[in-house]
């Protein structure tokens, strides 16, 4: 007879296929927390649009073959649709300078979706061999970011670097995130070698003729007993308005640097498109602020604008 034991909770690293990896972390038997345990989630999940994610904390009943039933997702401090994870205590946002091209809408987009879940991000300017990835970090810093360039082809002369991003992700549940091809899985080769090189890496060339993305699934790996850090898919798209992942009225607080200058705008319903004796505008004139960032905020503000329109049909 298969009797249901009792209730365990556990981390999860990854999910394929509707079956989870996940690492014991309390309750059960003594002596099984920290061993790793495939789970089936709960049937009702679907109905109920609850999909477990990689970071989750979950509870689960051990059954007598000793798998796992996940009957409960612990409460979130926070959530991402891209990349699918949850509970993050950082995002490290990989960027390339060079190859593919910096896209600064898509990384703004990115940021925004970060800075209104209050996640703590690090930029990681990747390629620097090839590319001005200084150039990016100052846009960055002077927005509010840490931004580091870095070069997971030639790390060996980022020795500090690497040292300042292994002590920035200790003791935190960390996902690295970026483009398609910037040089995520390279980065964690290059910062995280005990790792064993597992991470597989692909060729440019190779993904633009096929669009192919080298690192298929998000997974998390344990670096000590309590750091985390996973890899996940490239991506190439972010529909903050289509996801309504950001309410146009929040949309000024998701950029740090707008929010600061805008205390200095005339009227109070500003919107910091193109107003007269907009703050915003002035210190971008004055090049406290970066055209590029505002650039992204009023493409961004706009498509918000017009799904809202269209949410009203
Ligand atoms: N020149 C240079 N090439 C790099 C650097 N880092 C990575 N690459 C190359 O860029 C390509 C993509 O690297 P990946 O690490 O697979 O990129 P990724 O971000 O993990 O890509 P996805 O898994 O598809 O999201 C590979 O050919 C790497 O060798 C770097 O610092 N400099
Ligand atoms: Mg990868
Ligand atoms: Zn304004």
């Amino acid at each position: 007879m298969s009797t249901v034991m009792s209730k365990e909770t556990a981390r999860i690293l990854k999910g394929v296929g509707g079956l989870y990896t996940a690492e014991v972390i309390g309750g059960g038997m003594e002596g099984t927390s920290g061993e790793t345990v495939e789970c089936r989630a709960k049937g009702s999940f679907r109905r109920e649009g609850i999909k477990p994610l990689p970071g989750d904390i979950a509870e689960f009943e051990r059954q007598a073959d000793g798998s796992g039933f996940i009957t409960r997702i612990c409460e979130r401090k926070n959530c991402l649709i891209r990349p699918a994870s949850a509970n993050l205590d950082l995002l490290l946002f990989v960027v390339a300078a060079a190859k593919p091209d910096p896209d600064l809408f898509l990384i703004d987009k990115m940021l925004s979706v970060v800075s209104h879940n209050g996640i703590d991000v690090l930029m990681i300017v990747n390629k620097a061999d090839i590319g001005d990835a200084e150039k990016l970090c100052s846009v960055y810093r002077k927005a509010g970011y840490q931004a580091v360039a870095f070069s997971a082809a030639e790390h060996e002369k980022y020795k500090d670097i690497k040292k300042y991003i292994r002590e920035f992700v200790a003791g935190k549940v960390s996902f690295f995130a970026g483009a398609s091809g910037v040089g995520k899985s390279s980065t964690i080769n290059a910062v995280f070698p005990e790792l064993g090189k597992l991470l597989e890496t692909g060729a440019l060339s190779e993904k633009i003729n096929r669009g192919k993305h080298t690192t298929r699934k998000t997974e998390l790996y344990k670096l000590a007993p309590d750091t985390y850090i996973a890899d996940t898919p490239g991506f190439s798209m972010l529909e903050i308005a289509q996801y309504n992942m950001i309410p146009k009225d929040m949309l000024i607080h998701a950029f740090p640097d707008i929010e600061k200058y805008s205390h200095g705008c005339k009227y109070s319903d500003c919107t910091h498109i193109c107003e007269e004796g907009c703050g915003v505008i002035e210190a971008m004139k004055e090049g406290l602020l970066s055209e590029s960032r505002h650039d992204s905020y009023c493409l961004l503000y706009k498509e918000l604008k017009k799904q809202n329109e269209w949410d009203r049909y």
